[in-house]
């Protein structure tokens, strides 16, 4: 489906996000800001209608968002991509996307949620338990969390290594019965299947184990850093 006819690198997809995230200054702080009232327009989508005028090439997407806090779309080929696997590991690793996929892959079955509300049920996705990518490189014993960095060169995210070793926390390949498309974080993606989706970090370059967890782009920005589904950030959504 048309995915890749879809404007790609450095596609401009609209300054309102942009101009946004300035509104907050880097680094910003909310201080008792009700991150609800805030979430509407900060974290706000690039939907297909108004941002690339594709959703006509989206049937299949039904219910996601497309989000970038660059404001463009990064891309990277199949043939080009790495994942890098460094940090408090034994063996640093590069990964190709083939020697992902040679890999013993998982299947999920699972919603995804967005802490701002909307929700896709029943998402298939394939791919590697992100335990067995830790486990190939071998933790350090001070390896206490991971952290994630995208290529898109500004979201980072992290997990405590217990959340980390999960079986539904995948770094992910496929969705919704094919690649991952790259609006939607391809050619690889993290899926975190029982957190809120700025858990799961688009345009996945690199996982770094770290001693201490580190605070990602929206927990910067005031959401919780234990991105639980139903019992964080205020809300009562169902648990995935
Ligand atoms: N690199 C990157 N990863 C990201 C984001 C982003 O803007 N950039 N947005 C997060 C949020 S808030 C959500 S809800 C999901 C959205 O995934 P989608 O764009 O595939 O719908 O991606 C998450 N991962
Ligand atoms: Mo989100």
């Amino acid at each position: 489906m048309g995915t890749d006819a879809l404007p790609s690198a450095g596609t401009p997809v609209g300054r309102r996000i942009f101009l946004g995230m300035l509104g907050f200054g880097v680094g910003g702080v909310l201080v008792g800001a009700k991150v609800s009232d805030l979430v509407g327009r900060v974290m706000a989508p690039i939907t297909s209608r108004d941002r690339l005028g594709i959703s006509d090439l989206f049937p299949g997407a039904g219910g996601f968002r497309i989000y970038s806090v660059v404001g463009y779309l990064p891309k990277r080929t199949d043939a080009e991509y790495q994942l890098t696997v460094d940090g408090l590991v034994g063996t640093p690793l590069t990964l190709s996307l083939a020697q992902l996929q040679a890999m013993p892959p998982t299947h999920l079955v699972k919603d995804f949620q967005c802490v701002t509300g909307w929700r896709v049920h029943q998402v298939p996705w394939t791919g590697v338990r992100l335990a067995d990518v830790l486990d190939a490189a071998g933790v350090q014993a001070g390896g206490r969390a991971v952290r994630f960095w995208s290529f898109d060169g500004s979201y980072t995210e992290s997990l405590t290594m217990d959340q980390a070793r999960r079986a539904d926390v995948i770094v992910a390949y496929e969705m919704q019965g094919g690649p991952v498309p790259s609006v939607h974080g391809g050619p690889v993606r993290m899926y975190v299947a029982p957190m809120y989706g700025y858990k799961s970090c688009k345009w996945l370059a690199r996982i770094e184990v770290t001693s201490d967890v580190i605070e990602g782009y929206w927990e910067r920005r005031g959401y919780d850093v234990d991105g639980w589904i139903g019992r964080s950030n205020g809300r009562s959504d169902t648990p995935v």
